[in-house]
């Protein structure tokens, strides 16, 4: 079979040849695609019946880009940029279709094709700093030509797509459709050939920008944190100012050194193990139960986060609280959420009033009578909990599936001697839980297949990165987070200083360092978990943030915690009272580098997470790294600790 039969198909519609792309699932460009897009553009332009083409795909999506797959082999001809260059030379004019993604190497085809007609539904973009890397086949160069530099600025230090009407407004795409794009691609091209055609792309003139206006980019794109939008940024600077051909060299040069950086394999490494995470391969064939509405039970910080989750997917919600007053400030909390929402411009008014619709509130359990699954959280207290299941287990359906959100009670103990343990399972959510990607998913040795796979179906619903954990203090997260604080403690203890340490993880990639984190999010919890199981029996010697909680001091909401926050700022000021407290718990000063306070930190964190590993508490080092990215704010671009201290 022919390349071209492999994954083009070619038919005639008068003098229009319709090229269909099919190269499933995202119709990524891999060595035989190219090729195979190659020989059909020599192959119609050798065609005298045909007079333009267009180049449709089949499936979910118009080209997602270069195949990420082949980015640790070898390049293979013809080269991604080569082939632009060849459509864009093609005696006949193409007409890129785009109806899904056109993204990276997709959006770059595109614009080698002298038109681009979309679905309004269609985005377009160029993600590739996502993966550490800048666009390798023409995006820095060609994107400033056709819609300005502010537009490839935007859409390539930023990796975020645009849609077809707001990259119509910049000249990216020349027709917006509502339906219909093979028929409407086909009249399009018919029209086009009746008027003089445009310049193609790489012919077209580039306007200067001022300083100002890069001073500015600079900024934005140092924000995220990584070198590859500061890079994409200097190659759209230089494709401003010098000829297409210097600036295609110029583009290629970064792409290849970047392509290689251990930047771009840390997020390739994410990258995968973020796509591979909502369908592990050990849950295949196992169906997952339907879920067509969802119980809450606590209406507080979890519940109702938990809650405006499932309704900004579609799934209708029953709130049961403690009390009318309770399920009243439940429900608030719940709109809240949406309030955000519309403040930021994400949602509409009338779109916050159908969310809060599908919120049924209620302080009767029999409410849940209909309900598919039911997440438990209330407050974190083994009684308080186990009562709530056995209510449970009265007023649901036999085959409801029943989750607990706890974070440090062993799920097993929640329902030990009650008959519902196969379809009992802990779904971990991370707070804020309509925004943080991660779930935890814990099962118990009773919990049935069904009912596992029932959670991570949950978990592609909502959009979260679903990692299944074990039973242990803390699951995977707040195991390695707890280890995490002691070493910066130990680390404090030795004599270095608190704001170093805080600085060397900024500088790492963290947006906080853990003292800094740690006063956001109060001194107390961990501090009241630590005194209940010292009130059990259990041995925990005091730790620095004991003393300062016995001293008042919880973090930013008591004006105070590891730092000073005067007047309500929320700016950490080194304080000289929290160095009183520990001073007689501290070494003498001792200086250390940023560097080596990091690797020793990210250290202890692999540290931890291989002894997770050898526990069987995660099922593999990427599931570790997921956690880390999606939980704790750790770098992505440096891929996880696991990654980072080179576990696979
Ligand atoms: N290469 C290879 N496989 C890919 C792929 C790609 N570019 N994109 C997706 N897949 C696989 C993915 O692993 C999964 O596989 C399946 O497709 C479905 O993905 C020269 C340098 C298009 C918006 O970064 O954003 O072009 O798990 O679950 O939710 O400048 O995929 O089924 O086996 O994400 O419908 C730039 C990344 C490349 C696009 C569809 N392109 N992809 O979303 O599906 S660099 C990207 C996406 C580049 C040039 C350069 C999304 C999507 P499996 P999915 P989806
Ligand atoms: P919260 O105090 O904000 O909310 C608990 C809610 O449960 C309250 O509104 C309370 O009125 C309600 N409630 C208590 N008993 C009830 C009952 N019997 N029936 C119905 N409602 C009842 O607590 P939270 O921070 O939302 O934590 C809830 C659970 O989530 C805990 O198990 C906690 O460990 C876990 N969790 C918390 C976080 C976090 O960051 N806050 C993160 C992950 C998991």
């Amino acid at each position: 079979m022919s390349h071209d039969a492999e994954f083009l198909t070619v038919h005639r519609d008068g003098g229009i040849a319709v090229v269909t792309l099919d190269n499933p699932p995202v119709n990524a460009l891999s060595a035989g695609v190219r090729k195979a897009l190659w020989d059909a553009v020599d192959r119609l332009d050798a065609d005298r019946d045909i007079r333009a083409v267009v180049l449709i795909c089949a499936g979910r999506t118009f080209i997602a880009g270069a195949d990420v797959r082949e980015f640790g082999q070898p390049p293979v001809p013809p080269h991604l940029p080569d082939l632009v260059d060849h459509i864009e030379a093609a005696a006949k004019p193409w007409i890129a279709a785009i109806h899904g993604s056109a993204l990276g190497g997709g959006f770059e085809i595109a614009m080698g094709c002298r038109f681009r007609v979309a679905l309004s539904s269609a985005r377009v973009g160029l993600p590739e700093v996502n993966l550490g890397i800048v666009p390798g086949a023409s995006g820095t160069v060609r994107t400033p030509r056709l819609g300005g530099a502010a537009a490839a600025v935007e859409l390539a230090t930023s990796g975020r797509p645009w849609s077809a009407g707001k990259a119509q407004k910049a000249g990216l795409i020349d027709t917006v459709l509502e339906d219909d794009l093979l028929a409407g691609a086909v009249a399009f091209a018919r029209a086009a050939l009746d008027r003089p055609l445009p310049p193609p792309t790489s012919q077209r003139e580039v306007g200067p920008m001022d300083d100002g206006f890069w001073d500015e980019a600079r900024k934005t794109a140092a924000r995220q944190g990584h070198q590859a939008p500061l890079r994409a940024l200097d190659c759209i600077r230089f494709a401003t100012e010098a000829p297409f051909a210097e600036a295609m060299a110029y583009e290629r040069e970064t792409f290849l050194e970047l392509r290689a950086s251990d930047e771009a394999a840390a997020l390739r490494h994410v990258f995968f193990a973020e796509r591979a995470a909502p369908r592990p391969a050990w849950l295949e064939g196992v169906t997952a139960l339907p879920m067509r509405k969802v119980g809450v039970i606590g209406g507080g910080t979890m519940g109702a986060g938990i809650a405006a989750a499932c309704r900004m997917a579609g799934l209708p919600v029953v709130l049961i609280e403690r009390d009318g007053e309770a399920l009243a400030r439940g429900v608030a909390n719940i709109d809240q959420t949406f309030a955000g929402a519309v403040s930021r411009g994400k949602l509409t008014d009338a779109a916050r009033a159908d969310l809060l619709a599908g919120v049924t509130g209620s302080t009767d359990y029999a409410a849940l009578a209909d309900c598919d699954l039911v997440i438990e959280a209330v407050f974190e207290e083994i009684g308080v909990k186990r009562e709530v299941f056995a209510k449970l287990g009265q007023v649901c359906r036999e085959d409801a599936v029943l989750a607990t959100n706890t974070s440090y009670l062993d799920p097993r103990a929640i329902v030990a001697g009650m008959p519902h343990g196969r379809r009992f399972i802990g779904l971990h959510f991370f707070s804020p839980a309509h925004v943080m990607k991660l779930l935890e998913i814990v099962p118990t040795p009773e919990t049935s297949d069904e009912v596992l796979a029932t959670a991570f179906a949950l978990a592609r619903t909502l959009g979260k990165i679903p990692v299944r954990a074990g039973i242990c203090e803390g699951f995977i997260g707040n195991r390695i987070f707890k280890r995490y604080r002691a070493e910066a403690e130990a680390l404090l203890r030795q004599g270095v200083a608190l704001a170093d340490v805080d600085a060397a993880m900024r500088g790492f990639g963290f947006r906080m360092g853990p003292f800094e984190a740690q006063d956001l999010s109060g001194l107390d919890i961990a501090f009241l978990q630590r005194e209940g199981a010292r009130a059990a029996g259990q041995v925990i010697p005091d730790t620095l943030s004991d003393i300062l909680v016995r001293a008042g001091r919880k973090g930013q909401k008591t004006g105070g915690g590891w730092y000073d926050y005067p007047a309500e700022s929320r700016r950490p000021q080194v304080s000289r009272a929290t160095a009183e407290l520990l001073a007689p718990h501290v070494a003498a000063p001792q200086a250390m580098t940023v560097e080596a306070i990091a690797a020793h930190l990210v250290g202890a964190m692999a540290d931890e997470g291989r002894d997770i590993l050898a526990d069987g508490i995660a099922a593999s080092a990427a599931d570790i790294d997921l956690v880390e990215i999606h939980g704790y704010g750790f770098p992505r671009w440096k891929g996880g600790p696991m990654f980072f201290a080179g576990i696979r």
